[in-house]
């Protein structure tokens, strides 16, 4: 039965922060200025008084505190709140939430508001940036990448706006909102503030797909001879795991996780038939893309002219990308988990009659499965003893260490080939806009989520830099978050290397040992800088090492639960 409380004589930020701990905001990833003076006061005020608000948590980077809110989400389901300083700080968590708006992972992401009174209000102008950080309009920067954006007036409007912002950020298809907060509106004092306790406002029940386009799916996938469903982002949703598992092996329909920002099916689920889309792709003639953006890239990839294609999912058109030609025969929005059950049941009325043929294709997508296997083991031997050390092999010793609970956070060339997961979220992209810097921040917020889990960050040396890495060990140690941190050292960014050399194969590029702004060789020894906290670290270049380095970075971790960092210096 929903109750009211009231607050007597507090500040707008004190019902502010209250209000977000009553709605499940159980932290509040900040990076701070003159703007956060009002909740500052309001922090320490409810270390004395003992009252209930978001524990806060001191990110000297927004990369970091962006990144952290996602990590928890992927793991609890439940949005956090961040808050940066007004326009510099919401610029340097762009990157951050480029990445939530992509990967539709909500996060209630504010900023404080410069104040605008020169004089007179409290909370009014004190200092020469109160005016050079004023801007028309803050949110312009981003409004592109969120799904709701408002500005605070008054105490009044507070629940309102709070349960508006949580509930569409928790809508499907999810994603980050933002907030901005002025301080004159965070300092005003009410007598009384009274809400409503548990909130009245709900967000969007998970969506059904339209009943005629379903059947019309089942007909064409029981009808196929050569079905294939590619996903990227299924597995976001850890209902969609089970869900895709029995529907793509009681009909026997082959998954692809093409580019993948999640796992969506078991390593070894007998329809996990990889990460590439070769073979498979080019002889489809019905497909399903499940929560993929990009389910093939058309310039390289062949597909049937005749091949149906499905795609399906909370946005199933991916309307925030200005252009997408994959033809699209059919869309079905809804919810992930949700729409494979129905598919699932629907199709039922055509088993009878699609048995022979689905069983056929069974037995011969399991020699698939075997073959493919083979040759990845193949692959494995052929490289394990390679120096420079090869990413299979890294990723072959981070699977030896793992456990089926570890969470592995995957910024690197990490092979997932090499590397079992038997169950959901436990595998995750953050960067589902590509930017840069994502895991560090997310190894540490699903840590902060499930502290009696092993959680392994693996990042590219690049990737590594990009995550502000003192800021993200700052945080390991404020918050007590031993991770180990594996880094896949190729001393360079070779993406951008290949995308070079791919663009002009004959080019003075392709050519050159040394090409300009791609190489990182100028330093390697990033296992000092875990140091600065405290950390265990470790550089590795001896392949026969690679294990045992491991071994050492995960005892530190569990045992002396300090952070730890193994950098392996490795081949591209
Ligand atoms: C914020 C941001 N800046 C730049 C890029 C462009 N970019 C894509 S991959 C890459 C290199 C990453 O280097 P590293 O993590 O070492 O991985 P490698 O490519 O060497 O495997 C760069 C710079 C990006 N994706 N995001």
């Amino acid at each position: 039965m929903p109750t009211k409380i009231t607050l007597k004589n507090v500040t707008v930020s004190d019902a502010y922060m209250a209000l977000l701990a009553d709605r499940g905001i159980d932290y509040w990833f900040a990076n701070a200025g003159t703007d956060f003076a009002p909740v500052v006061e309001t922090l320490a005020k409810a270390q004395v008084l003992e009252t209930k608000v978001p524990k806060p948590v001191t990110c000297p980077h927004e990369n970091t505190a962006m990144h952290m809110a996602i990590g928890y989400f992927l793991v609890t389901g439940r949005p956090q709140a961040v808050m940066v300083h007004v326009n510099v700080g919401t610029a340097n968590g762009m990157n951050g939430l480029l990445n939530a708006a992509r990967g539709h992972v909500p996060v209630l992401f504010t900023a404080g508001r410069t104040p605008t009174n020169e004089d007179g209000l409290a909370g009014h102008r004190s200092l020469d940036i109160h005016w050079t950080q004023e801007m028309f309009d803050q949110a312009g920067m981003l409004r592109e990448s969120v799904k709701w954006d408002y500005e605070l007036r008054n105490g009044q409007q507070l629940e309102t706006v709070v349960d508006r912002a949580l509930t569409i950020a928790k809508s499907e298809p999810m994603g980050p909102v933002y907030l901005s907060l002025p301080r004159e509106v965070l300092s005003q004092t009410m007598a009384e503030f009274t809400y409503t306790t548990p909130s009245r406002q709900h967000a969007a029940a998970p969506a059904f797909p339209n009943g005629e386009a379903v059947e019309e799916v089942a007909a064409l996938l029981a009808g196929a001879e050569n079905p294939l469903i590619i996903t990227s982002s299924a597995g976001r949703d850890p209902k969609a795991w089970s869900a895709l598992a029995d529907f793509a092996e009681r009909y026997a329909l082959p998954v692809i996780q093409y580019r993948n920002r999640y796992m969506s099916i078991p390593s070894n689920h007998p329809m996990n038939l990889g990460y590439e889309l070769s073979p498979l792709l080019e002889n489809a003639d019905v497909i399903l893309a499940v929560d993929v953006p990009v389910p093939w890239l058309p310039a390289y990839d062949k597909v049937r002219d005749d091949a149906k294609v499905i795609h399906m999912g909370p946005d199933p058109l991916h309307g925030y990308v200005p252009v997408r030609g994959h033809p699209c025969d059919i869309a079905l929005a809804c919810a992930t988990a949700e729409g494979l059950r129905v598919l699932n049941e629907t199709m039922a009325e055509h088993e009878g009659r699609a048995k022979l043929r689905i069983d056929k294709r069974r037995a011969s997508l399991a020699e698939s499965w075997k073959t493919l296997r083979d040759g990845w083991r193949k692959k494995l031997e052929s490289v394990k003893a390679e120096t420079p050390i090869h990413p299979a092999w890294i990723t072959h010793c981070i699977n030896e260490i793992k456990g089926a609970d570890t969470i592995v956070i995957k910024e690197s060339p990490l092979m997932q080939e090499h590397i079992d997961f038997s169950k959901p979220a436990t595998m995750f992209n953050a960067g589902a806009a590509s930017g840069l810097g994502h895991g560090l921040g997310c190894a540490l917020g699903a840590k902060l989520a499930a502290r009696d889990r092993l959680v392994i960050g693996t990042h590219g040396d690049g990737s590594y830099m990009f995550g502000n890495p003192i800021s993200a060990h700052y945080v390991g140690a404020e918050q007590d978050l031993p991770v180990l941190t594996v880094l896949f050292n190729n001393q360079r960014w070779q993406a951008v290397r290949r995308a070079t050399v791919g663009l002009n194969r004959e080019g003075f590029a392709a050519k050159s040992q040394h090409q300009p702004i791609t190489f990182l060789d100028s330093i390697s020894n990033y296992q000092k800088a875990v140091e600065v906290a405290d950390g265990y670290g470790e550089k590795v270049t001896d392949p026969a090492e690679v294990m045992p380095a491991l071994e050492r970075g995960l005892r530190a971790v569990t045992v002396e639960k300090r952070q730890s960092v193994i950098n392996i210096i490795c081949s591209a």
